[in-house]
């Protein structure tokens, strides 16, 4: 009876390594407007998928704040500019915008954040960009979310 229950300990022990998809990614931003990544991979095998955001820089989230934000490419201008009168109390965002797909709240530096979103919502083939909504930055700080395999 024990011996047969350690089995079945180690059979589920060695069957993790197999579903570790990489379901997380940690994006760093700056006081200089940047992003330290260009491009995201969404495993289709995750079935949430995690941004982890940070402030590298030193300046206030009403001087350089930065979010990270979700949508379909097509819907980023659109997303940035009704954003624009939200305000940095509601990370640039305007309240309940179907556009958004998933967004972190708005940080300054030193600070950290992060968001979870159903991969289900996104669609093989599709064209997505991740971007921060603070107004003028999405022009430098932007860069594709693509559903892989
Ligand atoms: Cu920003």
């Amino acid at each position: 009876m024990l011996r047969k229950l350690t089995l079945v300990a180690l059979l589920g022990l060695g069957s993790s390594p197999l579903l570790a998809a990489e379901c997380t990614v940690d994006v760093e931003s700056t006081d200089q407007m940047t992003f330290n990544t260009q491009a995201i991979e969404v495993s289709k095998s995750c079935e949430t998928f995690t941004v982890n955001l940070k402030h590298t820089g030193s300046l206030p989230k009403t001087a350089m704040g930065h979010n990270w934000v979700l949508s379909k490419t097509a819907d980023m201008p659109g997303i940035a500019t009704d954003g624009i009168p939200a305000g940095p109390d509601a990370s640039y965002l305007k309240a309940g915008d179907e556009r958004v797909i998933a967004h972190t709240d708005l940080i300054g530096g030193g600070e950290s954040t992060s968001v979870t979103f159903d991969v289900n919502k996104l669609s093989a083939g599709e064209d997505y960009s991740f971007f921060c909504s603070f107004p003028g930055h999405y022009s430098m700080m932007k860069g594709s979310v693509k559903l892989v395999d």
